[in-house]
């Protein structure tokens, strides 16, 4: 075949391919290893002189141009064949309801929100806090100095940069009294992270809402008042509570605020390590160092904090037994759960 005829040709078939499988099998046909110009070009070895120049040129560009026509033809079969894909009648209908089961909140997120429901209707406002935090803030600024025998009590997780994940909800106190000042009143719920080991109420990973209400004349009738109010709501009956003496050293005085165990009914069992009660929010008078580093007047202004456990109240909501259960990841047990 001359040049004439294999381009005669290829412009044919070039004509005639109308899906894109066809396309290689045309590339094949004219620039495989025994394709026409492949073949052409071999066949110069028995041309010599000015002729296999002149021959071997109209050939090569023969060659450049088969490569550009097919590329082009390939690419304008595709977008037709794609154009009629999406033009096609849809393959499903989408009036069919899905099978897909519905997702659920976890029982974290449900307390959370009813915890948030209950404090904005009394005024306090959500505040969003980082779960990588650094010392200063988790624990210097809340009163617990480098050395201070309470570091024992929160060992936590450290980055390579001396950040760390935060051991409480107090982590975010110092920066929201910067941030607002005196009057004040904000709830910051978040994760938290403890180096400890885990039992049936014991996460290295759980939940808290922190509490704070800041003002003129705040005292432990405010925060009792709160603390009731708020149980009250999210159980949606009376709970029995007790209050005793508890330390931080960000408060003073301080309190645990213990509710009779909703699982064994105050009997005794591992949810509540058989004691019949459950430490569920300690709470007390905002130190006046904690104060003064936040930036607020501490002879003026007096404040209530609190560190409700999150995830022990969903536990006692939803009497689950143990808390490793919410980080599972088992989705037939954390599903059932709706308000
Ligand atoms: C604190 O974390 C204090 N920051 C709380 C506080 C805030 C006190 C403001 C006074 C004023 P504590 O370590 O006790 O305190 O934790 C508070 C609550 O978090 C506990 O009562 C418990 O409900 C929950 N909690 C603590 N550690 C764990 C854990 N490992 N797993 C699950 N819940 C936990």
């Amino acid at each position: 075949m001359n040049i004439e005829e294999i381009r005669k040709n290829l412009n044919e078939d070039l004509e005639n391919a109308s899906e894109s499988g066809k396309l290689e099998e045309l590339r094949v046909k004219f620039l495989g290893k025994k394709g026409h110009i492949t073949e052409a070009l071999a066949g110069l070895r028995n041309v010599s002189g000015e002729e296999k120049k002149t021959l071997g040129g109209a050939i090569n560009r023969l060659k450049k141009e088969a490569e550009i026509l097919i590329a082009e033809k390939i690419i304008a079969i595709k977008l037709k064949e794609e154009e009629l894909m999406v033009n096609a009648a849809p393959l499903y209908d989408l009036s069919v309801p899905s099978k897909t089961a519905a997702g659920s909140y976890h029982p974290i997120t449900l307390v959370q929100r009813k915890c948030e429901e209950i404090f904005a209707s009394m005024g306090f406002t959500i505040e969003e806090y980082p779960e990588v935090t650094d010392d200063y803030n988790c624990f210097e600024a809340v009163n617990i100095p480098k050395d201070h025998p309470a570091r024992d009590m929160q060992d936590t997780y450290y980055l390579e940069n001396g950040q760390l994940l935060k051991t409480h909800t107090s982590a975010a106190q110092n920066a929201i009294m910067k941030k607002y000042g005196a009057p004040l009143r904000a709830i910051f719920p978040g994760r938290c992270f403890r180096n400890e080991a885990t039992d049936a109420c014991h996460e290295n990973t759980f939940f808290q809402m922190e509490g704070i209400m800041i003002d003129t004349d705040i005292s432990i009738s405010n925060l009792i008042y709160f603390m009731k109010k708020m149980l009250s709501e999210v159980f949606e009956k009376d709970i029995e509570v007790r209050l005793r003496p508890g330390f931080f050293p960000f408060v003073e005085p301080g309190f645990e605020l213990d509710i009779s165990c909703l699982i064994c009914g105050g009997e005794g069992c591992p949810s509540c390590k058989n004691s019949g009660w459950l430490e569920l929010c300690p709470c007390g008078m905002i130190h006046p160092n904690v104060l003064k580093e936040g930036g607020i007047d501490s002879e003026k202004y007096t404040g209530f904090a609190f560190g409700l456990g999150l995830t022990r109240l969903a536990m006692m909501k939803y009497g689950i037994k143990d808390i490793r259960d919410l980080n599972s990841g088992k989705l037939a047990n954390l599903s059932q759960f709706v308000s």
